[in-house]
């Protein structure tokens, strides 16, 4: 049977929506996030469809279930839904995912002002400051991430030729930067972004395979993340990053950011503890850092942080029956 009745706390980090799911969790089955991560797809995808997709979520919507956590010295883990899939990792979703949690009274730190989560991609840690009943920010210690492919070459139709460079921060970004047929995210509208984006990705997926030297089950080059000029003075850097078929992420994007951060980093534009603002294509910054080196798989990799902000804009009890024509959603 694929129904029932979910309770959600929604709100957005920075701008992008985040819906957390606090009633009708699947019981699932590994005893890592990676493994349940699995089980979620194979059983149990139509929850994140009925959740995500219209008439019950949108293009941009992004969730998350919180579990037990899966490590001795863990507070919790989450498992990431959104219109592209079940991400490993999802910065803005995470840090809404605490901020909400925190302030409903659903996480019990077991050190006050710091958390360890268990995310499908691995361990991050996080800080947060309350204030009174309100949790004013919060700072992710994201997984290794570390620069894949550099100046790739590839043909996208009605485009032209691009060079991007892939850098994995959680997902696999494509990461473009202004040269002769893209002059900057500045100069181009939400609609061309919307419209070259799947065209950029396939041509990656086609010529190369990204797969997590670490985690077979991470792979594919999900997200398309454009540079250009910053509009706040003090940002430095502004990207606009793709998601599953028509998503344009409204926050500066988490994982997006500690793949950017590592991308600069390898190319020697960005050092280790120098603060990276990092601006979304609204114009929401998140502020991120390099901690520390480290490496996965013998390659040299970066420990990312990323601090943002989220606020709630409500509550909801979703239905799903799948009596209804549209449950599980659609795409237009
Ligand atoms: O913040 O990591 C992120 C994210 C991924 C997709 C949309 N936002």
């Amino acid at each position: 049977m694929r129904r029932g009745t979910f309770s959600c706390i929604d709100g957005h980090t920075c701008g992008n929506p985040v819906r957390l799911i606090t009633s009708g969790h699947p019981n699932l089955l590994g005893s890592t996030m990676s493994e349940k991560r699995q089980h979620f797809m194979a059983d149990f995808d139509w929850i994140r469809q009925a959740l995500m997709f219209e008439p019950r979520g949108h293009d941009m919507m992004s969730g998350a279930f919180i579990y037990p956590p899966t490590t001795e010295d863990g507070d919790a883990s989450v498992l990431f839904v959104e219109t592209s899939g079940c991400l490993p990792m999802c910065g803005h979703g995470l840090i809404g995912t605490i901020t909400f949690a925190l302030q409903a009274g659903l996480l019990q730190p077991k050190v006050e002002g710091e958390l360890k989560i268990d995310t499908p991609a691995g361990r991050v840690n996080a800080q947060y400051l309350r204030s009174g009943e309100h949790v004013e920010w919060v700072k992710l210690f994201n997984v290794p991430a570390f620069l894949a492919y550099e100046q790739v070459v590839i043909d996208v139709p009605d485009l032209g030729q691009l060079t991007v460079d892939i850098s994995y921060g959680g997902n696999y970004y494509i990461i473009v930067e202004p040269q002769q047929n893209f002059p900057g995210i500045d100069k181009w509208s939400a609609s061309d972004i919307l419209t070259f984006s799947p065209k950029v990705r396939n041509a990656v997926n086609q010529k190369l395979k990204c797969v997590h030297p670490e985690d077979p089950t991470v792979q594919g080059a999900s997200h398309v993340l454009w540079t250009g000029r910053p509009k706040q003075s003090d940002s430095h850097a502004a990207n606009a990053v793709f998601y599953g078929e028509k998503g344009l992420d409204r926050s500066p994007c988490g994982t997006g950011t500690s793949a950017r951060m590592a991308q600069l980093h390898a190319k020697g534009k960005l050092l280790a503890h120098e603060p990276f603002i990092h601006e979304s294509f609204i114009g929401s910054q998140f502020i991120g850092c390099i901690e520390g080196i480290t490496e996965v798989a013998g390659r040299v990799a970066i420990q990312p942080s990323i601090r943002g902000w989220s606020k709630v804009t409500g509550t909801s009890n979703i239905s799903v029956d799948d009596s209804d024509p549209y449950a599980f959603g659609f795409q237009v």
